[in-house]
């Protein structure tokens, strides 16, 4: 298949490594990778970098132009905790960057975009356990209002100019290469780093919190399917829902300590707890499993090993 793709907030935690993966799935110099600030030494290096805000359409469609670029992979994001905190700002990177992007596709400067979606756009009246693609979606976070327009913008796109934008709702990424920020599951990640370096970690949320989780490699190879997926396959404009693994602190901490006996975990819930109580514990992914063959491979326990195992490298 030959794209040129251009990936708009490639330093940030799915970004590094989906941009990593798509060069040895499309070639180095078929993917341009960028961000507003410089990436690390290896992306920098193993293919072209450029420095781009992504709410700034003209570089964007300068860059497309220079590059050829055929796709556009929109990563940039303010997540759901930081929003909280700065919600104008949020708002306006995750809306102006989304709209931008529609825009030089409908334009047809570029032929496809992937946004990702989020959990977030569910909220404290949707069904917990087993939450379906449609379901009642009422969010309470800035973040969430963000995502959930723009799912909207997605499909409206799609429906009235032809667009072909592809996306899925990430549970919470778990990851050792690239740390996240900003995020409400990130403790997911933290939990391990520290499990290492301190040998115990004081959680932000409390221990019976479920949410959904999935690993790195699952939900970059997801992303690449979608996008690789026939479009009379794509039947959702919106966005997926996508699931792989769902666990508690406690049950996570647990699973640490069968290779790290002596780890400790202790519990002080703070305001993303409010947060991780409006969304879903459980999703249910059917249509990503029917319409273009999903299938999670890392459960918690292969999960646990891979990221102890490197990390301790
Ligand atoms: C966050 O916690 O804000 C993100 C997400 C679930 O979208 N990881």
């Amino acid at each position: 298949m030959s794209e040129t793709i251009l990936v708009l907030g490639a330093s940030g935690q799915i970004g590094n490594e989906l941009t990593q993966k798509l060069r040895t799935v499309y070639g180095n110099n078929n993917v341009i990778a960028s961000d507003i600030r410089e990436g690390n030494a290896d992306m920098m290096t193993s293919g072209p970098f450029e420095i781009i805000d992504a709410t700034d359409k003209e570089t964007i469609l300068k860059m497309v132009k220079k590059y050829d670029v055929t796709q556009v992979y929109l990563l940039a994001a303010m997540l759901s905790a930081t929003a909280e905190k700065f919600p104008q700002k949020a708002w306006d990177l995750n809306m102006t960057s989304l709209l931008g992007v529609l825009d030089l596709a409908k334009e047809k400067h570029i032929k496809q975009v992937y946004w990702p979606s989020s959990i977030a756009v569910f909220g404290p009246t949707t069904p917990k356990e087993n939450t379906p693609q449609k379901t009642i979606m009422e969010p309470s976070t800035v973040y969430g209002i963000s995502k959930l327009s723009g799912e909207f913008w997605c499909n409206y796109y799609h429906e009235k100019f032809g667009v072909d934008v592809r996306s899925i709702r990430y549970p919470g990424i778990i990851s050792w290469k690239t740390k996240p920020g900003g995020g409400t599951t990130d403790y997911a990640v933290d939990i391990y780093f520290k499990a290492l370096e301190e040998g115990n970690y004081e959680c932000f949320l409390s221990e019976k919190t479920r949410l959904p989780m999935m690993f790195m490699d699952d939900a970059v190879n997801a992303t690449i399917q979608l996008m690789q997926a026939k479009p009379e396959d794509v039947k959702v404009r919106t966005a997926y829902n996508l699931a792989a693994i769902d666990f508690t602190p406690e049950e996570i901490a647990l699973e640490i300590k069968k290779h790290l006996p002596d780890f400790k975990i202790s519990y002080k819930p703070d305001f993303r707890q409010e947060i991780a109580d409006s969304w879903p514990s459980i999703i249910d992914d059917f249509e990503a499993r029917k319409d273009w063959n999903w299938q999670h491979k890392f459960n918690l326990e292969t999960m646990t090993k891979e990221i102890l195992t490197n990390l301790k490298k």
